[in-house]
């Protein structure tokens, strides 16, 4: 029964457009109501009608230890006391920023911002203020937040609602955005060399979310690597799902890969609004008020997002065995959908990457967003309602990553592996 979840969508309809504050979360392509919650606790979400669900979405990510994680929320009520924004500097910022250089080795400098949004829009900036070139290459099915720049063949709600050219982009900040196929290394050289001394950066999610989960086959991240190298171009990791949730060091260190730029967001804020960019500090003292790049935020650094986020971290950087254990429940889950989904008629590919992973209902791998986009999505939206009705919360979308928390037990997974049977057979 979700009675008051359809009261309330009624409801947020006539004062918020969709009726959400994001649009992926309306369910508008899977169908059906929205569930709005009321509290979540570990590995479990609750609805307004008071159903448990165990949750594969983790806010999208941040939520890497479960919700209402008690050390992060005892930090927040004790941080609020003192005021919740200053607007001025803290030693709290310092401690953060010294906090994720002593984590992320390659990270010489950190501007903290408010979103995974703001922090790519600042970082494409500075590659091309540091350049003096304008042009830059994403991949398709990538997506770094609703900045201009990046809405073209974007991922996440982009691909979800299938909008082709958002209206509000104009051409002349479509025009510097150069786009190719995700693992295609030829398709990234071509560019290159038709657009020499042009293209300021590449920015790439290193193991991407926003089309479901694809990771980077071999050799892919090594040759962009070298092609940045090569043409002097900037190389920025969109690090927004995977810092801080494939490692300590992110997938930089999973992959063995320095890039000149890292994105951040989710985890880093612990589950508040915080996004952050650093890097090279050759790079970052061009960013005001050492250079001219300018960028600014009224909450940027705010203290209770810096004491979440600095609290999650901590736990992580003290408890390195966390990522060992999350990848291994996601890799148990792996192998109990895999188990059930494979006495089923019906093609599938899971792909997972550390505590990412994804199902797509294809009979071909799915290694780039043509790959994605040709599955049989309709299946999954079945699939999701029908996961749904049984207590799990998957994302609303073939085009997202689901997020594992270490919240969630063996016994939560088995739950989970059974009612996918359930579903199937539904
Ligand atoms: N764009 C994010 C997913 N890739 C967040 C969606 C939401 O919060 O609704």
């Amino acid at each position: 029964m979700i009675t008051k979840s359809k009261e309330l969508f009624e409801r947020a309809q006539r004062s918020i457009p969709g009726g959400v504050n994001s649009p992926v979360r309306a369910f508008k392509s899977v169908g059906g109501t929205p569930l709005f919650m009321t509290h979540a606790k570990g590995a479990y979400m609750y609805d307004a009608d008071g159903n448990r669900y165990i949750d594969y979405i983790n806010s999208w990510g941040p939520m890497i230890l479960g919700h209402a994680y008690e050390p992060v929320v005892k930090a927040i009520q004790e941080k609020a006391t003192q005021s919740t924004s200053f607007g001025a500097p803290t030693e709290l910022e310092i401690e953060m920023a010294e906090l994720i250089t002593s984590m992320v080795p390659n990270v010489d400098m950190i501007r903290m911002v408010s979103s995974g949004t703001e922090a790519c829009m600042s970082a494409l900036r500075l590659a091309r203020g540091y350049t003096g070139r304008n042009k830059f290459i994403k991949f398709e099915g990538c997506y770094h937040g609703h900045a201009d720049a990046f809405l073209v063949k974007a991922g996440s709600g982009v691909a979800t609602f299938n909008i082709q050219t958002v209206p509000g982009v104009t051409a002349g900040v479509a025009n510097d955005t150069l786009t190719a196929p995700y693992n295609d290394l030829a398709a990234v050289q071509k560019l290159v060399d038709e657009n020499k001394n042009e293209i300021a950066a590449i920015i790439i999610e290193p193991v991407a979310g926003n089309m479901g989960c694809i990771p980077p086959v071999a050799g892919f991240m090594e040759g962009l690597r070298s092609i940045c190298d090569k043409e002097g171009i900037v190389f920025i990791f969109d690090e927004v799902m995977t810092g801080f949730r494939l490692a300590t060091g992110g997938a930089q260190e999973r992959l063995g890969i320095n890039a000149d730029l890292v994105t951040y967001g989710k985890v880093i804020g612990g589950g508040m609004p915080v996004g952050a960019f650093g890097g090279k500090k050759e790079i970052m003292q061009h960013i005001a008020p050492l250079g001219n790049v300018y960028q600014a935020g009224t909450l940027s650094g705010n203290p209770l997002a810096m004491i979440a986020g600095y609290t999650m971290l901590k736990t992580l950087k003290e408890n390195p065995a966390i990522y060992k254990d999350i990848d291994d429940k996601t890799e148990y889950l792996h192998k109990g959908l895999d188990k059930v989904l494979s006495a089923g008629n019906t093609p599938y590919i899971i792909n997972r990457f550390g505590s990412m992973i994804s199902v797509h209902f294809s009979d071909k791998p799915v290694t780039d967003f043509a790959c994605a986009a040709s599955a049989n999505n309709t299946l999954f939206n079945k699939f999701f309602h029908a996961m749904l009705n049984n207590g799990v919360y998957l994302p609303p979308s073939a085009f997202e990553t689901w997020f594992i928390s270490n919240a969630l037990s063996y016994a939560d997974i088995d739950e989970t592996i059974e009612k996918t049977a359930k579903a199937l057979n539904s």
